[in-house]
Order: C-alpha cells, then structure tokens, then sequence
C-alpha cells in the first residue's frame, strides 16, 4: 500500500514537472509567428557609376508619419530628385534596375505635400556648395508595413531637379545614388 502511495506521488510529481516545463517553453517563444513592428529603417547610399553621391537616410516611425533624415555628399550643388523606387535592386550601373517611383496607388506624380503622389515622392534634397544635402521630413504616406510599406524598396537620389510635374518622373534625370531601404536596430 505504502509503496503504490510512494509511485502514484511520484507519478504525480513528474506530470506537474512536465505540465510546467511545457508552459515554460511557451512562455519563452511567445507566438512565433508574431514578429516586433518594424521601428527605424536605414538605406545607405552608393553612388552609381560615374558619379559620387553617398550617404545614409533614416527614417523613423513617429505618431505623426515616418520620419525621413537624408544626408547625401558627393552631389553637385543644387536641387535634386529624391524618390522611393519600386525594387530595392541597385543591381544595374545606372540603378535602372530600381524601377520607377514606388507607386501602389497609381496615383499621378507629384510633391510629398500633395495629397495626390506617388508614394515615393520626397521630390528634392538641395546640395549646398559643397555638394551636402541635408533633408528632414515626416511623411504621412510612407508607412513600414502594409501596402504603402516602403521596406525593401529602392531609394534613388537623381542628378537634375523634381519638376513635381512631369509625369510620371518629374523630369530628374539619371541616378546618381541608389540604396535599399532595410529594416535597422530601434
Ligand atoms: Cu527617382
């Protein structure tokens, strides 16, 4: 009697033991398939063949839209094309493998202040003198998920100026810097 006590005590202590483990274990993998919202995203800039625009742009997630912080060296002094492109493939010499301006909406070209654009339109960084173009700006279309979400994209720095008109390109001319937009540590 004494000795299936002991066993079924035993038994029982192993199960919690168990029961425990396997709560434990979940409790440290908590829904797999639940990845952390995408914060800050960095895209660093290489410049194309030919040319020697570089440089990093940041964009971070805020209550009011992404906010972008662009700085660009290397470019000539002056106003220049500055777009989210289709494909975050900066493959081709030229960087036409980037596509054309990232566009979900099929909206017509336009200024980012326009309610109307694409959603890769940040439409011109101005380079002073030296050839450094500093730009900050918080943008109400770009998001980091769902289908205006800009990660993985191209982004493109161009050699001549966003009319904002032109369709569908703003007339801005060749690229002189491609990067890709990739998710970056918060
Ligand atoms: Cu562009």
């Amino acid at each position: 009697m004494n000795r299936k006590l002991i066993a079924l005590f035993i038994a029982l202590v192993m199960a919690t033991a168990v029961l425990l483990l396997a709560c434990e274990a979940q409790h440290e993998h908590p829904a797999a398939a639940e990845t952390p919202a995408i914060t800050k995203a960095i895209a660093v800039m290489h410049p194309t063949e030919g040319h020697t625009a570089h440089g990093t742009v940041v964009f971070t997630a805020t209550p009011e839209g992404i906010k972008v912080v662009a700085h660009i060296e290397g470019l000539t002094p002056g106003r220049h094309g500055f777009h989210v492109h289709e494909y975050g493939d900066c493959s081709a010499a030229d960087a036409t493998s980037a596509g054309g301006h990232f566009n979900p909406s099929d909206a017509p070209h336009a200024g980012p202040e326009a309610a109307q654009r694409h959603t890769g339109d940040l439409g011109n960084i101005v380079a002073d003198e030296n050839g450094v173009a500093h730009l900050e700006w918080t943008d109400k279309m770009m998001s980091f998920s769902g289908p205006h979400s800009i990660i993985g994209r191209g982004l493109i720095v161009h050699v001549e100026e966003d009319d904002l008109t032109t369709q569908p390109t703003g007339n801005a001319g060749a690229r002189v810097a491609c990067g890709v937009i990739g998710v970056a540590r918060p």
